[in-house]
């Protein structure tokens, strides 16, 4: 396991389309573990391997309070079954823009297959800050961002002060 640095918007990796994991092995349980790691480090609630420069179709979330019983999911080749006509708003955050939260609206539930890390098939139901996660993270897979979800101004006063954090970062 070791940490992996995550990458901060504006960067191309980040609006790339993920490749489909042909086969859980090895190596697919060594990228989950150091995604399991560096999301808790953050600390946050999810984390997609293209922050951490992977174009892999994985993603880790654990949405849980408790630090004591830490559950993680490991999501491999993630696809949307259904989704509830309900929605739900959430201000959502993003580490690769840290700091900045803005009010997303989604379904409130969103039911997912998936593999797990045993390239076991799972169907499940997530609600709540779950659900509004797993979206959040299926983006990153197919290269958006929750700031995809909002108005252009927006949008592009939160790039306008990552692009300045990011030359901040570069000169300390
Ligand atoms: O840690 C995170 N918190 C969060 C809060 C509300 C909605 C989505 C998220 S996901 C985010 C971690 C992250 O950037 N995952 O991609
Ligand atoms: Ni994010």
């Amino acid at each position: 396991m070791s940490l992996l640095p995550i990458l901060l918007h504006p960067d191309p990796r980040l609006k790339k389309l993920c490749v489909p994991v042909q086969s859980v092995d090895a190596e697919t349980r060594k990228l989950a573990d150091s995604m399991i790691e560096t999301m808790y480090d953050a600390p946050g609630v999810g984390l997609a391997a293209p922050q951490v420069a992977s174009d892999a179709r994985i993603f880790v979330m654990d949405c849980t309070d408790s630090e004591s019983d830490n559950q993680p999911l490991v999501l491999i080749n993630p696809e949307i079954i259904s989704v509830s006509e309900e929605l739900n708003t959430y201000s959502e955050g993003c580490l690769s823009l840290p700091d900045l939260f803005e009010d997303v609206e989604r379904p409130k539930q969103v039911r997912m297959s998936f593999l797990d890390i045993d390239g076991k098939q799972h169907n499940e139901l997530f609600d709540g800050l779950w659900a509004t996660c797993a979206q959040h993270e299926l983006d990153h897979l197919n290269g958006v961002l929750f700031i995809d979800h909002l108005s252009r101004m927006k949008r592009s006063m939160m790039t306008k002060k990552m692009v300045k954090l990011k030359k901040e970062l570069a000169l300390s």
